[in-house]
């Protein structure tokens, strides 16, 4: 129904913008495919963002630890998470090989994700914008572990990471129509992960033991899946105002054992002026996230990660942002200086999960 209403609203928000080489003339950093280019224009850009996750939800509200460590492990019946050396020195041959505790025994403390985006652009025509985007994550987590059964105590922390190259897109923007107040373009296409979605970490298990595991989902840098992106954006200039609004679909075509789930996005923004070099803006961006899709059988750890159903959800967040146009680099245009401040302002995931914090993004474009 939500979805019905946004498409919609993009449909009637139709009132300029020829305003390129002003700070307003591209949207807020955050965005992707907010603008296309005149025939022949290149441009290329860089865009960091740094990301923070902390405390726990469940079902959409905050839980305490002690009612994590009440969560049923579905795991439980598996053997526990084990590194070979440790039996070979420590098994007696009439004891049972241990099982995992039956409840969560593990606690995300604090998650930071850090990604640097690559980007160029290319207008073989007016009617046509071509995109291609190289992304590289950084993610971290620090973890507390806890005795898996009798008294549940506090064994210690942990840190897990990884880092890798995490996907490459290609996709094309399509100029539907064009004039001095309204413009509106379709986007089209393809998204591959590719970076490593089996990588393995060391952790603190339940029973006070350090060993090595397939890291669960959230930490993989990829999940190996090739995603359809469509979309649509509508830009208005009223009165020297921008008011856009885009949709945007990413949907799994072709994946592995396991893969994050479909999204959809929708994005509304207004942007005004302080000068031609400086605009500021506001957005609104919704993002509704299915769960994971299949499962990885390395895949086990009395922790909620491990687990495909605690993944997507709904999350509405609210953008504030700044562009500047600077003259950094030499040539024909000036360069593009941006950041973005985003916070969550509600929050409903699926499950149990981690909670998000605010996130920070800083990009510079060149046009050629
Ligand atoms: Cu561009």
């Amino acid at each position: 129904m939500i979805r019905v209403f946004l498409i919609f609203s993009t449909l009637f928000f139709s009132y300029n913008l020829s305003a390129m080489s002003k700070a307003i003339g591209h949207g807020p950093i955050g965005l992707m495919a907010d603008h296309f280019h005149k025939k022949g224009e290149w441009m290329i850009s860089v865009k960091v963002s740094n990301m923070e996750m902390k405390k726990n939800m469940l079902n959409g509200n905050t839980v305490a630890d002690k009612e994590i460590l009440q969560q049923p492990n579905p795991f439980s019946e598996m053997p526990m998470m084990h590194n070979d050396s440790y039996f070979k020195t420590h098994r007696h041959p009439h004891m049972d090989e241990p099982k995992m505790p039956a409840e969560l025994s593990v606690i995300p403390r604090k998650m930071t994700m850090k990604m640097i985006m690559l980007g160029a652009m290319y207008a073989p025509s007016d009617k046509v914008t071509l995109m291609g985007m190289v992304m590289f994550n950084d993610k971290e987590m620090n973890l507390d572990t806890y005795r898996g059964m009798m008294n549940r105590n506090y064994l210690g922390s942990f840190e897990t990471s990884s880092s890798d190259l995490s996907k490459i897109s290609l996709s094309a923007l399509i100029n539907l129509h064009e004039n001095e107040s309204v413009r509106w373009h379709l986007i089209g296409g393809l998204e591959k992960s590719i970076g490593e979605n089996a990588k393995k970490g060391m952790v603190l298990t339940p029973m006070n033991t350090n060993t090595s595991i397939t890291l669960p989902y959230g930490m993989q840098p990829s999940d190996k899946a090739l995603r359809l992106l469509t979309g649509i954006t509508n830009v208005n200039n009223i009165n020297g105002f921008v008011l856009g609004n885009q949709i945007l679909f990413r949907k799994s075509i072709e994946e592995e054992n396991w893969n994050f789930g479909d999204e959809f996005e929708y994005n509304l923004w207004f942007q005004g002026s302080f000068n031609n070099n400086i605009s500021y803006s506001l957005r609104l961006n919704y993002l509704d996230t299915d769960t994971i899709e299949g499962k990885d059988k390395n895949i086990m750890a009395p922790i909620q990660t491990a687990n495909p159903y605690n993944y997507g959800g709904e999350i509405l967040n609210l953008g504030v942002g700044l562009n500047f146009i600077t003259n950094f680099l030499p040539g024909k245009h000036s360069d593009r200086l941006a950041i973005e401040f985003i916070l969550p302002i509600d929050q409903d995931k699926n499950g149990l999960q981690m909670k998000n914090e605010a996130k920070f993004i800083i990009g510079f474009q060149k046009s050629l």
